[in-house]
């Protein structure tokens, strides 16, 4: 039988406050190493969890395994991301406190599995009625919708997901799912038009080319063949090996049904994705005037039929640019360049428009249909893109970023809170700990008037001679001598050589990054307002000082703002994932790419904060429970009051006492090597008893 000791040396611990060297990356990185290696891919920090992507699949997701974390406590089964959801499930029960299950991670870490392993765990272990049966159905349905319309290939991922989600399930008194609601975050609509190398579209307009009926292509117009389009050969990737887009196409097409869309709502669907595809066909010539002419008629013809538009003033649409004169409209042409960005601007409202009637489509079938908030909880889970650096980091990645600053200081805020409020619940004397706010970062991009998104928002709106470059020199005017933030201007008028005069750089509390600005005025003032389909086709009006839409960086900012405040209401756990390399494969452990996730995901600071003062809690019914069998005293029952029965085993034990605390309803151990210490004693128990049953088995035979 092997010891306590020699499984730790091989497994690991199973929560890394029980790292000796606690402050130790190398520590920290090779007990995840260990862990990784023998197939365990999850590790606490306290009550966070770190996941590990295996790139394989684990026999750990069973029906066995569930009823397994069923109403069992956090430390006495292995971790688990079944674990988080149960004492989710069961807070939001006994303390009528409603959850959240925040997700975070780079791209290819896991954090869509995991949610949906959450989301499982729920469909299969709540209770349920005919009604509820419904409710999961669609809850685990509107996955496949989702992941088809809102998730690509990428480089990193093969089934990324291009947008941020966050996803209320809505519980009835007796704890059965019976509703749910999902905002949608930031879809990246760039990639209709254009895809990297080797990177794809949106997974739907493969899985409509490869598994579509033929009646139904050809109702729309389309051939069975992906290199057709314009918009699915940019990254020439039309295949990939893990996805099989006939399959998916099936399986989302029975996931529509099932979520309720009658169909005529799934035609209307299919007819804005087909005409995406044929606008990204439509060919443009040059007049001698300059002026661009369409000449694909094709493409229109079908485009009219689709939209339900017609095709002269559609042709005007793709071809000119509204713009206000002397207080009158007029319709002025577009050359072939422009042209051809209207066209795509169109396609990307059209795409990004449909996307937001899906989710609320979705919504209305989850819409628990007699809610009222007073006899009913909720659990949140928040799917949302990580921390990015790519080469080239455009105004995506500063919201992206962004957002990870606002995730983190919530984290840093709420963790420090709750342990903070621990102590003082528990009357043990809290000890202050060094961290490094990141506040300072979020205003630097969020604060009214000068702020970076101000600064952004201003200048988008500015008529005249307002571009990208202005833009950053108003950022240098404003904010140029703030700690986080540098260009390539040196305070003594100098420049510095390794930043580009078109980037500014911002010192963010995972890392430095650096954002070009190109394009940044085009993408942060975009207006999103836009409701018909035949709304969309007006042309874009010229920049309007007057007009009260929000702009994106602005609408962002505010969604995120509403996010927090949303999160804040709710009791937070958390689940960091990792990825083990780049090259999507079981059993690589990259050890350079994971310490940059243990530095970005903030795990290190997680651990101090967590670890200060003490390594070790547990309630005193727990602790009595697992080891009274070690004092003569406490077993095989205790009589008394639960503290006392906790002190005699203590003192048996011989912890000294500046080794532990006892509290109110908890003892708080200082330091791993006195808990070790119990559980080696534990085994050495439990072992000399194996033993001794052997050989009275053996008198008997
Ligand atoms: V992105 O930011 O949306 O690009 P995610 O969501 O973090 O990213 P995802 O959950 O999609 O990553 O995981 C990527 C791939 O890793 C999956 O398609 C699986 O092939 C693989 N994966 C992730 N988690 C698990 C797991 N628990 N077990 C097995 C997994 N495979
Ligand atoms: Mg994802």
């Amino acid at each position: 039988m092997e010891s306590a000791l020699t499984a730790r040396d091989r497994v690991g611990v199973q929560d890394f406050v029980l790292l000796e060297n606690h402050t130790s990356e190398v520590a920290f990185i090779e007990n995840l190493r260990k862990r990784f290696k023998e197939n365990l891919i999850y590790t606490y920090i306290g009550s966070v969890l770190v996941s590990m992507n295996p790139y394989k699949e684990l026999e750990i997701y069973t029906k066995q395994h569930m009823e397994r974390y069923r109403g069992v406590n956090f430390y006495e089964v292995s971790p688990h991301i079944y674990a988080v959801a149960d004492n989710a499930y069961r807070s939001m029960r006994t303390e009528r406190r409603d959850q959240c299950i925040l997700i975070s991670g780079e791209s290819g870490a896991g954090k869509t599995e995991a949610s949906k392993k959450v989301l499982q765990y729920y469909a299969v272990t709540c209770p349920a009625s005919e009604h509820v049966q419904t409710v999961k159905d669609r809850l685990l349905q509107s996955n496949p919708v989702l992941e088809a319309f809102g998730n690509a290939k990428t480089l990193r991922n093969d089934n990324s997901s291009r947008f941020g989600k966050y996803m209320d399930i809505q519980f009835d008194f007796k704890g059965a799912p019976v509703g749910g609601h999902i905002i949608n975050y930031l879809l990246e609509k760039s990639r209709v038009v254009h895809q990297s190398h080797g990177e794809r579209n949106f997974h739907i307009f493969y899985q409509l080319i490869e598994g579509g009926e033929d009646d139904l292509l050809r109702r729309l117009g389309l051939e069975k063949n992906a290199q057709q389009y314009q918009y699915l050969v940019k990254g020439n990737c039309p295949k990939v090996s893990s996805i099989n887009d006939r399959n998916d196409w099936k399986i989302m097409r029975k996931a529509l049904s099932i979520i309720g869309f009658t169909d005529d709502e799934v035609e209307e669907l299919l007819n804005i994705i087909a005409s995406v595809l044929h606008l990204g066909n439509v060919q443009y010539g040059g007049e001698d005037s300059g002026s661009a002419y369409i000449t694909t008629e094709t493409q229109i013809k079908y485009l009219a039929r689709l939209l339900g538009v017609d095709g002269t003033v559609l042709k005007e649409a793709l071809t000119h640019k509204k713009i206000i004169a002397k207080g009158e409209e007029l319709m002025s042409p577009l050359n072939q360049e422009q042209a051809a960005s209207a066209r795509d601007a169109l396609s990307k409202a059209i795409y990004g428009r449909t996307f937001t009637w899906l989710v609320n489509k979705i919504n209305d079938s989850l819409a628990f249909k007699v809610w009222t908030h007073s006899n009913a909880s909720v659990i949140g889970l928040l799917d949302i893109y990580g921390f990015e650096v790519f080469q080239n980091n455009s105004f995506e990645q500063f919201c992206i970023n962004y957002c990870n600053e606002k995730l983190q200081q919530l984290f840093i805020e709420l963790t420090l809170k709750s342990e903070q409020e621990e102590y003082e619940a528990e009357g043990i004397t809290w000890e202050p700990v060094q961290y490094f706010n990141n506040k300072i970062i979020c205003d630097l991009v969020e604060e009214k008037f000068k702020g970076i998104i101000s600064i952004l928002d201003e200048e988008c709106l500015r008529p005249g001679d307002a571009s990208d470059i202005t833009f950053l020199e108003k950022l240098e005017d404003t904010v140029g001598g703030h700690a986080h933030f540098l260009t390539h201007k040196l305070a003594d008028g100098k420049t510095r050589k390794v930043m580009g005069r078109e980037e500014f750089r911002l010192i963010h509390y995972a890392g430095e990054v650096n954002y070009n600005v190109n394009g940044q005025l085009l993408n942060g003032g975009q207006r999103l307002k836009i409701k018909k389909p035949k709304e969309i086709l007006n042309p874009p009006q010229s920049q309007c000082p007057l007009c009260t839409a929000p702009l994106t960086a602005t609408q962002f900012k505010n969604s995120l703002a509403k996010l927090m405040e949303i999160l804040m209401s709710k009791e937070p756990s958390y689940v960091r994932c990792i990825k083990p390399n780049d090259a999507k494969q079981a059993g690589r452990f990259d050890e350079v790419l994971i310490r940059h996730q243990v530095k970005y995901l903030g795990l290190m600071e997680n651990l101090r904060v967590r670890r200060a003062g003490f390594a070790y809690r547990r309630r005193y019914e727990t602790f009595l429970q697992r080891y009274k069998s070690l004092c003569p005293d406490t077993w095989p029952n205790w009589d008394g009051r639960l503290v006392d029965g906790v002190s005699t085993l203590v003192k048996y034990l011989g912890y000294k006492p500046e080794e532990y605390k006892l509290g109110r309803t908890k003892i708080f151990i200082r330091f791993p090597k006195t808990l070790f210490a119990t559980e080696d004693a534990l085994e050495v128990r439990k072992h000399s008893l194996a033993t001794k049953l052997q050989s009275s088995w053996k008198g008997y035979s």
